[in-house]
């Protein structure tokens, strides 16, 4: 399998993995790819620092991208940050779809809300959104999540996903959701 920073050319879609640093995004690469390995998964935020690609076979790619909203960034990264976002939607045709990661336990900071708008406004493709470490709630603060997470974001039921490091059942479902988003878009693009 791929995995790095160069830019792919082989034409196969990406879809991009966004979320406030600490939020999961590396961890559930690495879930989806069952491969702990692969993506580089810390305790402490803002350790993804570029953008990386890894190729899921024939597929396509996932793009881990640093998270936003860690403070202590200086402003020079901050604008990288923002660059690099702007770099994964702009100049890339092969843009598929993008996964939004959001913490469980805080699933609609500002942030990620003017996220979602900037992308329906830019990129106007398919997107998931994922809450994870729902681990850290109680069973009531699940349901309630589950109520809350397609109103907040007026997301279809098939595009959301709240994942638990307990249970593989959803980064299962989301797996077959991704990988039928990429080839619906290979269909689409031939
Ligand atoms: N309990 C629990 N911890 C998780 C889960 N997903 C991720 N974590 C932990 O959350 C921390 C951050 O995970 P990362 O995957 O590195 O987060 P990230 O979004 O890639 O962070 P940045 O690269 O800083 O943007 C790590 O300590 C993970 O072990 C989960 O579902 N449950
Ligand atoms: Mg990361």
């Amino acid at each position: 399998m791929y995995a790095g920073t160069r830019l792919p050319c082989d034409g196969l879609p990406e879809i991009v993995l966004f979320g406030r640093s600490n939020a999961g995004k590396s961890m559930l690469i690495n879930r989806l790819a069952h491969n702990a390995g692969l993506a580089r998964v810390a305790k402490a935020p803002g350790k993804t620092r570029y953008r990386h690609f890894f190729r899921f076979g024939d597929l396509f790619y996932l793009v881990d991208l640093p998270g936003y909203g860690f403070s202590s960034v200086s402003k020079t990264e901050k604008a990288s940050w923002g660059k690099l976002v702007d770099d994964s939607i702009k100049d890339r045709p092969t843009l598929a779809g993008g996964i939004l990661v959001v913490d469980a336990r805080r699933p609609s900071t500002e942030l990620d809300h003017d996220l979602v708008q900037w992308w329906q406004a830019k990129a106007a493709r398919t997107l998931f959104i994922v809450a994870s470490k729902a681990d850290k709630l109680t069973h009531q603060e699940v349901t309630t999540l589950r109520d809350e997470l397609p109103r907040l974001y007026e997301i279809a039921e098939d595009r959301w996903y709240i994942v638990s490091k307990d249970s593989s059942s959803a980064v299962d479902a989301l797996r077959r959701a991704v990988i039928d988003s990429a080839k619906t878009w290979k269909a689409l693009s031939s």
